[in-house]
């Protein structure tokens, strides 16, 4: 007998996700949040059911990432920031924080929340994962969430 496969299919018809997003490095963060609305509407999604709600840095993201889970409107929240090392000494401790944060509203409630935060070394390390030869993390992120709804979808 064939085992029973479940596998999350890449449509995004009718997702309502909600992006939230750090100023912060605003420079980088606009291209997360370019490359995750492009990913949605390139899978079939519409901007009129994509919430876009900006903070001031990457601490801020669990914080209302948190709110937008628990409201009952959202499908998926993906969270967007850009962390650079650079001279800051607080990096890994932020990058820490925020993702097991993010994490765990998504175990609490149930609702997918997916992190697309880059975390990098260097601003030349960030942009390559904006949109540059390393990909766009804002993209794979809301890749990710189209994917686990669905998974969640025919679990349920
Ligand atoms: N916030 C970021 O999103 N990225 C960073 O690189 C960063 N650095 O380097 O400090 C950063 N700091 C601000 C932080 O997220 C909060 O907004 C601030 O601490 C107020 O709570």
């Amino acid at each position: 007998m064939a085992y029973r496969l479940i596998e999350g299919n890449l449509n995004a018809a009718g997702l309502r996700v909600a992006l939230v997003v750090s100023r912060f490095n605003s420079f980088l963060t606009t291209h997360l949040l370019k490359g995750a609305v492009d990913c949605l509407v390139r899978h079939g999604g519409t901007e009129a059911d994509i919430t876009a709600v900006w903070v001031p840095g990457a601490n801020e993201l669990p914080l209302v990432a948190d709110k937008l889970a628990t409201s009952g409107n959202f499908d998926a929240v993906v969270a967007l920031g850009a962390v650079i090392r650079g001279a800051t000494p607080h990096a890994d401790l932020i990058n820490t924080q925020v993702s097991k944060s993010l994490a765990a509203i998504g175990l609490r409630t149930g609702v997918p929340v997916l992190n697309g935060v880059v975390c990098a070394e260097t601003i030349e390390q960030g942009i390559e994962r904006a949109g540059a030869k390393a990909g766009n993390k804002g993209w794979d992120a809301a890749l990710a969430a189209i994917e686990l709804t669905s998974v969640l979808k025919q679990m349920a």
